[in-house]
């Protein structure tokens, strides 16, 4: 692995703390991320042991947008029509946000989340609390093989592609096809989105990169949608090589296409993009000396893992940002890890008390700014660092 970034010593980007917590020591990692030129991955360099991110105690809930609930929902239709499968199983099922779509006869979750898994449970979904392994997948599909398994945002959180992936051949129908969907690498550099990169965002894939991991077994992408979620997403169909029910679309080509033009093979363009990256700190800080320097408060929206990457790598504290608002129960009362910024329940913004809002979940920025549409007609304002730091 080439190192090309460094972001600094980091907490665990969802470990929020609590007031009786709070001046206790935090444990931190290095944050620094690498590119293997021969496999094209892009990776972070040092790993926390998985157990110490996804617990029983996971805050994140696809639920919490509109946007994510949506699109599982479009998907979900897609699904239906063009692929008709009799059973589905979602890898990472969260809250049940996409599995909810379909019959509860139709559908399994794998989500070694407990507290997570347990809503899905209590809806009446069959729920695997555990983690995805050929055990696991052996275990699932013993009676009858899975038609179509569907992950979002989860690969990227995985060490060992080997379990996954075994796993997943393990499970498949003769017919069956895999559905991924993760942040693209190339909307990532292209938009500066350095905070993509936190510990349990182990990875970012390029097509490049995947499509090499997916053939050591034997699988290979026949077709990529270019999706707005997240900050742009790329949604991959995968089959095994074996299974001549699907032709290859000639969008797999294009996409790979413009990785290469791109330079997503190019160890320079990931240079480039540190240059960027040490660049939008500097204007972001500036960004916020000028706006406190009149004595504004500024207020956070969206107390996301990503936030904190940027306010751990921009240094920005309480004495910068008062607090975040955020709409997901288990955060509120607690403080941001790393830059102990409080996390108050989300009320609609108001000039009347604040002008300037840092976007910490940017990827959301459509969704928020319909919702906060009083607030920027009275002239309030909002903070983004993405793709360049500016006031909108
Ligand atoms: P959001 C998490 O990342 C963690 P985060 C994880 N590692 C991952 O990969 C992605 O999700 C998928 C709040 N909010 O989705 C809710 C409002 O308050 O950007 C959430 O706390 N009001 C699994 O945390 C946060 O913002 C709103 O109107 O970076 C959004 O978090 C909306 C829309 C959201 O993911």
């Amino acid at each position: 692995m080439k190192k090309f970034l460094d972001l600094g010593l980091q907490p665990l980007a969802n470990s929020y703390l609590n007031k009786k917590n709070l001046n206790r020591k935090e444990k931190k990692f290095r944050l620094s991320i690498g590119f293997n030129p021969k496999s094209y991955l892009v990776s972070i360099l040092n790993t926390v042991p998985k157990e110490k991110m996804f617990n029983e105690r996971y805050p994140y809930k696809s639920s919490e947008s509109v946007t994510m609930k949506n699109s599982f929902k479009n998907l979900s239709r897609t699904i239906n029509k063009k692929f008709k499968p009799s059973l589905i199983l979602e890898i990472g099922s969260n809250d049940g946000t996409f599995i909810r779509n379909f019959s509860r006869d139709k559908i399994i979750g794998v989500e070694p989340c407990k507290n997570l898994a347990n809503i899905t449970k209590k809806n009446g979904y069959k729920t695997f609390s555990e983690y995805w392994d050929p055990e696991l997948a052996k275990k699932i599909s013993k009676n009858k093989k899975i038609d179509l398994i569907y992950s979002a945002n989860t690969l990227s959180h995985i060490k060992n592609f080997s379990g996954i992936f075994r796993a997943v051949n393990l499970a498949l129908s003769e017919k069956g096809i895999l559905i991924l969907e993760d942040p693209s690498l190339l909307e990532c550099i292209k938009n500066v989105a350095y905070d993509q990169f936190y510990c349990e965002h182990l990875y970012v894939f390029s097509t490049l990169a995947l499509e090499k991991i997916l053939s050591q077994f034997n699988l290979e992408i026949f077709d990529i949608e270019n999706i707005k979620t997240h900050g742009g997403s790329n949604r991959y169909f995968i089959k095994s090589k074996k299974n001549k029910f699907y032709k290859i679309n000639h969008r797999v080509l294009k996409n790979i296409r413009i990785e290469k033009k791109f330079g997503l093979n190019k160890l320079r363009t990931y240079k480039k993009f540190a240059h960027n990256v040490i660049n939008s700190k500097k204007k972001l800080n500036e960004i916020f000396e000028k706006i406190k320097s009149k004595n504004e408060k500024i207020i956070g929206y969206g107390a996301t893992a990503k936030s904190c990457t940027v306010l751990n790598y921009c240094r920005l504290g309480s004495d910068k940002i008062d607090f975040f608002y955020d709409t997901t129960s288990y955060k509120i009362g607690k403080y941001l890890p790393g830059s102990k910024i409080k996390i108050k329940s989300y009320k609609k913004l108001s000039t009347k008390n604040i002008r300037y809002v840092f976007l910490g979940a940017w990827n959301f920025k459509k969704e928020i700014f319909k919702k906060e549409k009083k607030f920027i007609q009275q002239g309030g304002k909002f903070i983004t660092h993405i793709p360049e730091p500016k006031i909108i």
